[in-house]
Protein backbone atom coordinates (compact mmCIF):
# COMPACT_ATOMS: atom_id res chain seq x y z
CA UNK A 1 0.00 0.00 0.00
CA UNK A 2 1.49 3.32 -0.23
CA UNK A 3 1.28 6.00 2.36
CA UNK A 4 0.54 9.02 -0.64
CA UNK A 5 -3.01 10.38 -1.09
CA UNK A 6 -4.41 7.87 1.49
CA UNK A 7 -7.05 9.31 3.14
CA UNK A 8 -5.98 7.09 6.34
CA UNK A 9 -2.81 8.68 6.18
CA UNK A 10 -3.99 12.50 5.26
CA UNK A 11 -2.89 14.72 7.85
CA UNK A 12 -3.58 18.30 8.08
CA UNK A 13 -0.80 21.03 9.23
CA UNK A 14 -1.13 24.66 10.24
CA UNK A 15 -4.06 24.48 7.53
CA UNK A 16 -1.98 22.71 4.87
CA UNK A 17 -3.51 19.65 4.03
CA UNK A 18 -0.36 16.59 3.67
CA UNK A 19 -1.25 13.65 2.10
CA UNK A 20 0.89 11.82 5.32
CA UNK A 21 2.84 12.77 8.25
CA UNK A 22 6.49 12.24 6.77
CA UNK A 23 8.54 15.11 5.83
CA UNK A 24 12.46 15.99 4.92
CA UNK A 25 14.09 17.31 7.60
CA UNK A 26 15.73 20.69 6.34
CA UNK A 27 19.44 20.62 4.72
CA UNK A 28 19.36 16.92 4.30
CA UNK A 29 17.95 16.45 0.99
CA UNK A 30 18.66 18.19 -1.83
CA UNK A 31 15.05 18.22 -4.15
CA UNK A 32 16.91 19.93 -7.29
CA UNK A 33 19.90 17.65 -7.39
CA UNK A 34 17.52 14.39 -6.76
CA UNK A 35 15.31 15.46 -10.30
CA UNK A 36 18.09 16.25 -12.11
CA UNK A 37 19.59 12.18 -10.75
CA UNK A 38 16.16 10.58 -10.67
CA UNK A 39 14.08 13.10 -13.23
CA UNK A 40 10.34 12.26 -13.52
CA UNK A 41 10.34 9.31 -11.18
CA UNK A 42 11.44 12.09 -8.66
CA UNK A 43 7.97 13.44 -9.39
CA UNK A 44 5.56 10.43 -9.42
CA UNK A 45 6.99 9.14 -6.40
CA UNK A 46 8.07 12.16 -4.10
CA UNK A 47 9.19 10.46 -1.00
CA UNK A 48 7.93 13.18 1.02
CA UNK A 49 4.54 14.96 2.23
CA UNK A 50 5.80 18.72 1.97
CA UNK A 51 9.10 20.06 0.96
CA UNK A 52 11.58 21.52 3.07
CA UNK A 53 14.49 23.30 2.10
CA UNK A 54 18.10 24.13 3.03
CA UNK A 55 18.41 27.07 5.21
CA UNK A 56 18.09 30.15 3.28
CA UNK A 57 20.44 33.30 4.47
CA UNK A 58 20.20 37.08 3.76
CA UNK A 59 23.87 37.25 1.92
CA UNK A 60 25.39 34.13 0.05
CA UNK A 61 27.67 31.90 1.68
CA UNK A 62 30.07 29.52 1.04
CA UNK A 63 29.52 27.15 4.12
CA UNK A 64 32.27 26.07 6.07
CA UNK A 65 35.98 24.28 4.83
CA UNK A 66 36.37 20.89 4.60
CA UNK A 67 36.04 18.49 5.79
CA UNK A 68 32.58 18.67 6.91
CA UNK A 69 31.45 15.26 7.92
CA UNK A 70 32.72 12.74 10.23
CA UNK A 71 30.40 9.29 10.94
CA UNK A 72 29.51 8.16 13.69
CA UNK A 73 29.57 4.34 14.84
CA UNK A 74 25.34 5.32 14.70
CA UNK A 75 25.10 8.34 12.89
CA UNK A 76 26.79 11.66 11.75
CA UNK A 77 28.27 14.61 12.32
CA UNK A 78 28.31 17.74 9.97
CA UNK A 79 29.91 21.08 9.97
CA UNK A 80 28.24 22.17 6.65
CA UNK A 81 27.96 26.07 7.54
CA UNK A 82 25.18 26.97 5.54
CA UNK A 83 26.68 27.24 1.90
CA UNK A 84 23.71 28.40 0.22
CA UNK A 85 23.31 31.19 -3.06
CA UNK A 86 21.19 34.14 -0.75
CA UNK A 87 17.85 35.18 -0.60
CA UNK A 88 18.33 37.01 -4.31
CA UNK A 89 19.39 33.30 -5.44
CA UNK A 90 17.17 31.43 -3.86
CA UNK A 91 14.29 33.46 -5.21
CA UNK A 92 15.78 33.97 -8.83
CA UNK A 93 17.12 30.02 -9.06
CA UNK A 94 15.84 27.29 -6.59
CA UNK A 95 12.39 28.94 -5.93
CA UNK A 96 10.72 28.35 -9.15
CA UNK A 97 12.35 24.49 -9.36
CA UNK A 98 11.12 23.63 -5.76
CA UNK A 99 7.53 25.34 -6.64
CA UNK A 100 7.59 22.62 -9.61
CA UNK A 101 7.06 19.60 -6.69
CA UNK A 102 4.39 17.79 -5.78
CA UNK A 103 4.06 18.73 -2.47
CA UNK A 104 3.38 22.42 -0.27
CA UNK A 105 7.02 23.86 0.12
CA UNK A 106 8.12 25.52 3.71
CA UNK A 107 11.08 27.75 3.48
CA UNK A 108 14.19 27.11 5.96
CA UNK A 109 15.33 30.63 6.96
CA UNK A 110 18.39 32.27 9.42
CA UNK A 111 19.22 35.50 10.48
CA UNK A 112 22.01 36.70 12.10
CA UNK A 113 19.90 39.32 13.83
CA UNK A 114 16.01 40.13 14.24
CA UNK A 115 16.43 42.42 11.18
CA UNK A 116 18.01 39.74 9.08
CA UNK A 117 14.81 37.05 10.17
CA UNK A 118 12.71 39.95 9.58
CA UNK A 119 13.93 40.37 5.74
CA UNK A 120 13.72 36.60 4.99
CA UNK A 121 9.88 36.71 6.17
CA UNK A 122 9.17 39.60 4.70
CA UNK A 123 10.52 38.28 1.20
CA UNK A 124 8.35 35.53 1.21
CA UNK A 125 5.26 36.66 2.91
CA UNK A 126 3.68 37.07 -0.82
CA UNK A 127 4.67 34.04 -2.45
CA UNK A 128 2.46 32.09 -3.04
CA UNK A 129 4.64 29.21 -4.33
CA UNK A 130 5.51 29.05 -0.06
CA UNK A 131 3.06 27.08 2.13
CA UNK A 132 5.02 28.15 5.20
CA UNK A 133 8.35 29.37 6.67
CA UNK A 134 10.46 27.40 9.11
CA UNK A 135 12.93 29.60 11.32
CA UNK A 136 16.81 28.13 12.32
CA UNK A 137 17.16 30.01 15.44
CA UNK A 138 20.33 28.14 16.17
CA UNK A 139 22.70 30.78 15.41
CA UNK A 140 24.04 33.53 17.89
CA UNK A 141 22.35 36.60 17.57
CA UNK A 142 25.54 39.47 16.13
CA UNK A 143 24.18 41.69 18.46
CA UNK A 144 23.79 39.79 21.79
CA UNK A 145 26.04 36.77 21.07
CA UNK A 146 23.40 34.74 22.51
CA UNK A 147 22.03 31.88 20.53
CA UNK A 148 18.46 32.56 19.39
CA UNK A 149 17.28 29.48 19.86
CA UNK A 150 18.92 28.65 23.31
CA UNK A 151 17.33 31.43 25.03
CA UNK A 152 13.16 31.94 25.75
CA UNK A 153 13.69 36.30 25.97
CA UNK A 154 15.46 35.62 22.34
CA UNK A 155 12.53 34.06 21.07
CA UNK A 156 9.79 36.25 22.47
CA UNK A 157 11.56 38.91 20.99
CA UNK A 158 12.34 37.12 17.76
CA UNK A 159 8.71 36.36 17.29
CA UNK A 160 7.08 39.71 18.22
CA UNK A 161 9.47 41.33 15.18
CA UNK A 162 8.58 38.93 12.76
CA UNK A 163 4.75 37.57 13.38
CA UNK A 164 3.38 40.87 12.46
CA UNK A 165 5.52 40.27 8.84
CA UNK A 166 3.25 37.62 7.27
CA UNK A 167 0.41 35.55 7.53
CA UNK A 168 2.35 32.09 6.59
CA UNK A 169 2.49 29.43 8.67
CA UNK A 170 5.92 29.97 10.94
CA UNK A 171 7.23 27.09 12.22
CA UNK A 172 10.43 27.28 14.93
CA UNK A 173 12.98 24.84 14.56
CA UNK A 174 14.64 24.29 18.16
CA UNK A 175 17.74 23.64 19.03
CA UNK A 176 18.59 20.92 21.50
CA UNK A 177 22.04 22.59 22.44
CA UNK A 178 19.72 24.80 24.95
CA UNK A 179 19.40 24.44 28.68
CA UNK A 180 15.40 24.64 28.98
CA UNK A 181 14.11 23.81 25.25
CA UNK A 182 10.06 23.49 26.32
CA UNK A 183 10.79 27.45 28.25
CA UNK A 184 12.14 28.65 24.24
CA UNK A 185 8.95 26.62 22.78
CA UNK A 186 6.49 27.67 25.11
CA UNK A 187 8.24 32.02 24.92
CA UNK A 188 7.90 31.13 20.86
CA UNK A 189 4.25 29.95 20.77
CA UNK A 190 3.06 32.79 23.38
CA UNK A 191 4.46 35.44 20.59
CA UNK A 192 2.45 33.56 18.02
CA UNK A 193 4.41 30.47 16.46
CA UNK A 194 2.28 28.00 14.59
CA UNK A 195 4.35 25.16 15.23
CA UNK A 196 8.01 23.83 16.52
CA UNK A 197 10.00 21.55 15.34
CA UNK A 198 12.74 19.50 16.63
CA UNK A 199 15.60 18.73 17.24
CA UNK A 200 18.27 20.25 15.69
CA UNK A 201 21.56 18.47 15.48
CA UNK A 202 23.33 18.13 18.61
CA UNK A 203 26.50 20.01 19.15
CA UNK A 204 29.82 17.09 19.44
CA UNK A 205 33.73 17.20 17.94
CA UNK A 206 35.70 14.30 16.60
CA UNK A 207 39.89 14.62 16.74
CA UNK A 208 42.09 14.10 13.50
CA UNK A 209 43.45 10.45 14.94
CA UNK A 210 46.99 11.52 13.64
CA UNK A 211 46.89 15.19 14.67
CA UNK A 212 44.57 15.30 17.81
CA UNK A 213 43.46 18.59 16.35
CA UNK A 214 39.31 18.95 15.27
CA UNK A 215 38.74 16.85 12.06
CA UNK A 216 36.04 19.14 11.37
CA UNK A 217 36.61 22.41 9.21
CA UNK A 218 34.13 24.03 11.79
CA UNK A 219 35.85 22.95 14.62
CA UNK A 220 32.61 21.11 16.17
CA UNK A 221 29.68 19.79 14.31
CA UNK A 222 26.17 18.22 14.77
CA UNK A 223 25.22 14.95 15.69
CA UNK A 224 22.41 13.56 13.78
CA UNK A 225 20.94 9.53 12.97
CA UNK A 226 20.25 6.92 15.43
CA UNK A 227 22.62 7.82 17.95
CA UNK A 228 19.94 10.35 18.57
CA UNK A 229 16.77 9.32 18.57
CA UNK A 230 16.04 8.88 22.24
CA UNK A 231 16.87 11.93 22.76
CA UNK A 232 14.78 13.11 20.33
CA UNK A 233 12.18 11.27 21.56
CA UNK A 234 12.22 12.69 25.13
CA UNK A 235 12.66 16.68 24.12
CA UNK A 236 9.54 16.07 21.90
CA UNK A 237 7.91 14.53 24.94
CA UNK A 238 8.55 17.42 27.22
CA UNK A 239 7.98 20.41 24.45
CA UNK A 240 4.35 18.06 23.96
CA UNK A 241 3.60 18.62 27.31
CA UNK A 242 4.45 22.68 27.49
CA UNK A 243 2.82 23.91 23.99
CA UNK A 244 -0.25 23.18 22.41
CA UNK A 245 0.54 23.76 19.14
CA UNK A 246 1.51 21.33 16.25
CA UNK A 247 5.14 19.76 16.36
CA UNK A 248 7.45 18.45 14.10
CA UNK A 249 9.34 15.53 15.62
CA UNK A 250 12.58 14.60 13.99
CA UNK A 251 16.01 12.47 14.96
CA UNK A 252 17.47 9.24 13.90
CA UNK A 253 14.21 8.31 12.36
CA UNK A 254 14.91 5.38 9.92
CA UNK A 255 11.69 3.08 10.44
CA UNK A 256 7.83 3.75 10.63
CA UNK A 257 8.20 2.43 14.07
CA UNK A 258 10.35 5.29 15.08
CA UNK A 259 7.82 7.69 13.08
CA UNK A 260 5.30 5.80 15.22
CA UNK A 261 7.31 6.63 18.71
CA UNK A 262 7.75 10.68 17.77
CA UNK A 263 3.95 10.29 17.04
CA UNK A 264 3.15 8.64 20.17
CA UNK A 265 5.59 11.22 21.76
CA UNK A 266 3.57 14.18 20.89
CA UNK A 267 4.19 14.82 17.37
CA UNK A 268 1.55 15.75 14.41
CA UNK A 269 4.56 15.32 11.58
CA UNK A 270 7.81 13.47 11.56
CA UNK A 271 10.59 14.09 9.83
CA UNK A 272 13.41 11.78 8.01
CA UNK A 273 17.16 13.52 7.85
CA UNK A 274 20.13 11.31 8.19
CA UNK A 275 18.45 8.42 6.69
CA UNK A 276 18.20 10.07 3.27
CA UNK A 277 21.44 10.20 2.66
CA UNK A 278 21.37 6.35 2.61
CA UNK A 279 18.58 5.62 1.09
CA UNK A 280 17.18 8.82 -1.11
CA UNK A 281 13.25 7.07 -1.02
CA UNK A 282 13.29 6.42 2.69
CA UNK A 283 10.53 8.50 3.22
CA UNK A 284 8.15 7.21 1.11
CA UNK A 285 9.28 3.94 2.87
CA UNK A 286 8.97 5.23 6.11
CA UNK A 287 5.90 6.69 5.81
CA UNK A 288 4.68 3.28 4.19
CA UNK A 289 5.57 1.57 7.06
CA UNK A 290 3.94 3.91 9.78
CA UNK A 291 0.52 4.05 7.36
CA UNK A 292 0.92 0.37 8.09
CA UNK A 293 1.45 -0.09 11.38
CA UNK A 294 -1.27 2.19 12.41
CA UNK A 295 -3.74 0.65 10.11
CA UNK A 296 -2.57 -2.61 11.24
CA UNK A 297 -5.69 -4.46 13.26
CA UNK A 298 -3.80 -5.42 15.87
CA UNK A 299 -0.93 -2.57 15.60
CA UNK A 300 1.12 -1.82 18.92
CA UNK A 301 -0.94 0.74 19.89
CA UNK A 302 0.90 3.99 18.41
CA UNK A 303 -1.30 6.76 18.13
CA UNK A 304 -1.77 10.58 18.31
CA UNK A 305 -1.25 12.00 21.24
CA UNK A 306 -4.54 13.43 21.83
CA UNK A 307 -4.00 16.91 19.46
O1 LIG B 1 24.48 24.06 7.58
C1 LIG B 1 24.72 23.45 8.64
O2 LIG B 1 25.89 23.20 8.98
C2 LIG B 1 23.66 22.97 9.54
C3 LIG B 1 22.54 23.69 9.85
BR1 LIG B 1 22.14 25.34 9.10
C4 LIG B 1 21.62 23.17 10.80
O3 LIG B 1 20.59 23.77 11.14
N1 LIG B 1 21.90 21.98 11.36
C5 LIG B 1 22.99 21.27 11.03
O4 LIG B 1 23.21 20.18 11.58
N2 LIG B 1 23.88 21.78 10.13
Amino acid sequence: MSAAGDTATAVDFCGIALAHPVINASGTFDAIAARRAFGDALIERFPFAAFVSKTVTVAPRQGNPPPRLWELPAGLMNSIGLPNKGLEGYLALDLPELAALPVPLIVNVMGFSRDEVATLVSAFAGRDEVAALELNVSCPNVETGMVMGADPGEIGRLMSAVRPLTDKPLIVKLTPNASDVPAVALAAEREGADAVSLINTIRGMALDPRTGEPWLGGTTGGVSGSAVRAIALAQVRSVSDAVDIPIIGMGGVSRGRHAGELIAAGATLVAVGTESFRDPSAGARIASELALAVDAPHHSGWGPRGR
